[in-house]
């Protein structure tokens, strides 16, 4: 109740005590249901990473939501909204914390070299055209992740946060990002987006899952395929993990 007072947008609020992940739980719901719509939850005891790995948040101190987003057009270019989501997080936690936050290919978000903010986007499709995206997102506010690679709001300022004030403030830029994109089309926010990624031009490794490539990172394309450039020979990257050398 509170966080649709606080946001601006008309959306859909789910809310649960507890459930194993909210992504699940938006695909279970959005399927049957028309409008775009937010899972929130205090206590996520199954949360989901890539790859099915797992992502911790600690019950009533970090956020877990899901953001289902009913698709209408017909060629729909699903990474732009997993980037704008990605500079949404990121624009509000470097307002609210005034410090330097940096997203990780392909979307994490990484203050002072430690990952605060994880996502996890899917898609939900029907006769082989996109109906729905599920935007996922977890992290970490006022919990002190025991993970040595993990930091939180908390960590980075020694102080505590509304989850509920971040959260609105994260769907009001998200969405008001999203009329601009709208408009104006994917250009400036993904020049935007570009401008605070981690390692860009610098040497980096990317493990695939499958092989490893080493190169510079020479950029990110609207699609979200890093390039990365050893000498002559440049690779395209569709996804995998990214280490700055
Ligand atoms: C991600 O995966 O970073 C995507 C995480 C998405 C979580 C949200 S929460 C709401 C929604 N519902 C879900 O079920 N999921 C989404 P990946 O890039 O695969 O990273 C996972 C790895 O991050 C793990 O293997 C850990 O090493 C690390 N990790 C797990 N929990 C963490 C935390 N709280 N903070 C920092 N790192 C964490």
């Amino acid at each position: 109740e509170k966080l649709s007072l606080l946001c601006s947008h008309p959306l859909e609020f789910f809310y649960k005590p507890e459930i194993d992940s909210t992504n699940l739980w938006a695909k279970e719901v959005m399927v049957r249901y028309s409008e775009s719509s937010l899972f929130f939850t205090d206590k996520q005891y199954a949360g989901k990473g890539r790859l099915g790995r797992q992502w911790e948040s600690a019950p009533g101190k970090d956020i877990a939501f899901s953001l289902g987003l009913r698709m209408n057009t017909d060629v729909c270019h699903y990474y732009q909204y997993t980037v704008l989501m990605a500079l949404a997080v990121r624009n509000i936690l470097a307002s609210s914390l005034q410090n330097e936050v940096k997203i990780k290919w392909p979307n994490d978000i990484y203050i002072n070299n430690k990952k605060i903010c994880g996502i996890l986007t899917e898609m939900i499709t029907e006769e082989n055209r996109l109906k729905t995206l599920i935007i996922g997102v977890g992290i970490n506010i006022n919990s002190e992740p025991k993970l040595p690679q993990a930091t939180s709001m908390k960590m980075v300022s020694g102080q505590e946060y509304d989850r509920h004030i971040i959260l609105s403030e994260i769907l009001n830029t998200f969405f008001k990002m999203r009329e601009i994109m709208d408009t104006y089309g994917f250009s400036t926010l993904y020049e935007d987006w570009k401008k605070h990624l981690m390692g860009l031009f610098q040497s980096v490794r990317i493990d695939t899952g499958k092989y490893i490539v080493e190169g510079t990172l020479e950029d990110v394309n609207e699609q979200g395929i890093a390039v990365i450039r050893n000498g002559d020979h440049v690779e395209h990257v569709y996804s995998g993990d990214l280490f700055v050398s």
